[in-house]
């Protein structure tokens, strides 16, 4: 097992670092102390071929030019509040408006944006990075100096698992996620519309035209929104449910699990034999289906082409713009708690 490290760019002044960390069945993960950005994941298929199977850049100008959060932490709050503005304990505080009127991914300068203190972890049986980053009282508007702690750590069971720790002088919000875009075909071979996700959610929150939860859980039961049995992401694409149109012809939700606690997520790729199993802590996950890559004008890893439905986002996190929402669980963080999260990602192939 090995961490490796070399230059990948400045941002801001501050060098920009590629760590990989490579396990002893020669699974490879590659990150950036810009983000936490995992740029590159290499695992096998069913025939030993190791492929890339995550979206990203080869260069590093592209990330803070382009990207669309591909592998980032997104931090304070992943998802949209509504209107950039929320009230703790009577007091307003004004967030960066950065997506129309609401705030998107932690704004402008999110945690997806911005340089992390890092170390490398080296132990036995495991390798990783951790990473720091000290947001101050009233950066992008929220309250509290925030600390936190991210580690992404390899092990020889071809799992990455992502540990959240922060804690806050003052109370404050908190919802992160990592937002990799995944394609098990192998370097973006195919589309991931024949991708089958399964896992155990029994609703999920209808969005209004601004993409943000108006509040109601709808049964997925007969909707393209039950994964209960296994389900082609095809099946988001080509439907003529209104939230599906919505969202650009695909998903873009937060899926609500039936059952609180530790949750399993299955993604598969029938072609390739691929399968990711995500574990986590979280109550929901928001699954992305990348609706609106067609549009852009560059290229990723290896000059490959983007196109819509190249990646799948399993942005597993607290509800979307749970401060607006009383019955949500809630995303604040007081100062004598510490915020903690693990979410695992293990890679099969068979
Ligand atoms: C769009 O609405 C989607 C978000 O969910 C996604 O995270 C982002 O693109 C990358 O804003």
């Amino acid at each position: 097992m090995e961490v490796n490290e070399r230059h990948f760019g400045y941002h801001e002044g501050e060098q920009v670092i590629e760590y990989t960390l490579v396990n002893d069945n020669d699974m490879s993960v590659s990150c950036l102390n810009y983000g936490c950005v995992i740029t590159k994941l290499f695992v096998p298929d069913r025939n030993g071929v190791f492929e890339n199977v995550v979206l990203g850049f080869d260069k590093f100008e592209a990330y803070p030019k382009w990207s669309p959060y591909f592998g980032a932490v997104v931090g304070r709050v992943a998802g949209r509040i509504g209107k950039a503005e929320f009230e703790l304990d009577g007091k307003t505080y004004h967030l960066t408006a950065n997506d129309s009127s609401n705030h998107l991914h932690g704004g402008e300068k999110g945690f997806s944006l911005v340089i992390w203190e890092t170390e490398k972890i080296e132990e036995s049986g495991s390798v990783g990075v951790k990473f720091f980053y000290k947001s101050p009282d009233g950066e992008e508007g929220y309250p509290g100096n925030l600390e936190t702690t991210v580690k992404y750590i390899l092990t020889n069971d071809n799992e990455l698992s992502i540990t959240y720790e922060a804690k806050t002088d003052q109370k404050t919000l908190v919802n992160f996620t990592n937002h990799s875009y995944f394609n098990l075909s192998g370097n973006l071979k195919r589309d991931c519309s024949e991708h089958v996700l399964k896992f155990d959610s029994d609703r999920f929150l209808e969005l209004d035209s601004d993409m943000l939860p108006t509040g109601k859980m709808i049964e997925s039961k007969g909707t393209p929104f039950n994964f209960r049995n296994g389900q082609k992401i095809k099946q988001g694409i080509y439907s003529s449910n209104p939230q599906n149109v919505m969202v650009g012809n695909g998903y873009d939700h937060p899926l609500l699990f039936t059952n609180p606690g530790e949750n399993m997520i299955e993604l598969r790729d029938q072609e390739s034999g691929r399968s990711l199993m995500v574990t986590t802590d979280q109550p929901c996950v928001v699954l992305y289906s990348a609706n609106q890559l067609e549009e852009e004008p560059y290229t990723l890893s290896g000059n490959l082409p983007t196109k819509n439905y190249l990646g799948v986002c399993l942005e597993v996190q607290g509800y979307p713009d749970a401060i607006h929402h009383p019955e949500f669980p809630s995303i604040v963080l007081n100062p004598e708690e510490t915020f903690k999260s693990t979410t695992k990602y293990r890679f099969f192939s068979q």
